[in-house]
């Protein structure tokens, strides 16, 4: 795919930034071969989120929420960071102050070297207790099938927050007092439609952040963008980069 030129809008409103901060979603991984959960190349479109990722369905159906949690771990352990990951890791080191908020629970970003992530949606390499919360390292599905459990009695699930839970609060009064504060805040591969965190982008819009959108496709929220940069995120942003005159 032939590299997109960025407006100069954008590289300008990034060169004079004290303060960044930027949202991602599935779509950033989607180059390192991990499906998204919507939009063209969705592949858990076979797999609704919104009727497996919720505490009601691990309760009817412990075993097919731990099949599809087992299969996405044991994709993501061996997925890598892409380019996309790996700019945002340098942004760390070179803005003032930097924020990366993500919904995504496979710590790549970690991975390719950033330091501090907010993420809001959990870690699916973490497990806890469904009743007492108390955390239970990795623990998955045993070698015989059998399903783990904690020393209450409390089914052990993956550590991520589903549909009608709340996400962590510490983490949410950082994220969302960062992006209040934020002089360019940038959206990189979410549909938008999740909240409260897709709330971020009006809370960064309302405290007149110069908005920049980094997304193949026209999300609900796209509107409230100053510039939407269309392609994949592994191109687009260390084409940014570049353009800022960071080395990756
Ligand atoms: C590329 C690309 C490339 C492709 N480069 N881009 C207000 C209004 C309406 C509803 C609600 C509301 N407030 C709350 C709700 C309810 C609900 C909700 O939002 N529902 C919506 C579906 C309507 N929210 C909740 O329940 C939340 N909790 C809550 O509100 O608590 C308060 C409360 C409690 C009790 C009672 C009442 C209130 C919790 C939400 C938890 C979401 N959890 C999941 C699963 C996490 C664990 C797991 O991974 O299994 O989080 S669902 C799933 O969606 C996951 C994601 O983080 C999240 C967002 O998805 P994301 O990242 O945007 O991915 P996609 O696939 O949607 O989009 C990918 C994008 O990438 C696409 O646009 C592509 O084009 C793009 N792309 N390739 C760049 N190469
Ligand atoms: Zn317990």
């Amino acid at each position: 795919m032939p590299v997109p030129s960025i407006p100069e809008a954008a590289i300008a409103a990034l060169s004079s930034a004290e303060a960044v901060a930027a949202f991602t979603g599935a779509g950033i991984s989607a180059e390192s071969g991990v499906p998204t959960f919507r939009g063209e190349r969705g592949l858990w479109r076979t797999y609704r989120p919104e009727e497996l990722a919720t505490p009601q369905a691990f309760e009817a159906d412990p075993r097919t929420v731990w099949e599809w949690y087992t299969f996405r771990r044991d994709l993501m352990a061996k997925s890598n960071p892409n380019p996309g990951h790996y700019a945002l890791a340098r942004w760390e080191r070179h803005f003032p102050h930097f924020s990366l908020v993500t919904q995504n629970v496979d710590g790549l970003h970690h991975r390719a070297g950033s330091q501090v992530v907010y993420e809001l949606h959990g870690n699916i390499c973490r497990s806890r207790c469904h009743w007492c919360r108390k955390p239970a390292g990795d623990l998955g599905v045993g070698p015989d099938g059998e399903l783990p459990h904690c020393a209450c009695g409390g089914p052990i699930r993956p550590d991520v927050v589903w549909f009608g839970e709340t996400l962590p609060a510490r983490t949410v009064d950082d994220a969302w007092k960062d992006v209040r504060q934020t002089d360019v805040f940038v959206s990189v591969g979410t549909s938008s439609i999740v909240y409260p965190a897709a709330g971020l982008i009006e809370i960064a819009r309302s405290a007149g952040a110069f908005m920049i959108e980094v997304n193949p496709e026209e999300t609900e929220l796209s509107g409230l963008f100053d510039v939407c940069l269309r392609g994949p995120s592994g191109i687009i942003l260390p084409e940014v980069s570049r353009r800022l005159g960071l080395a990756d």
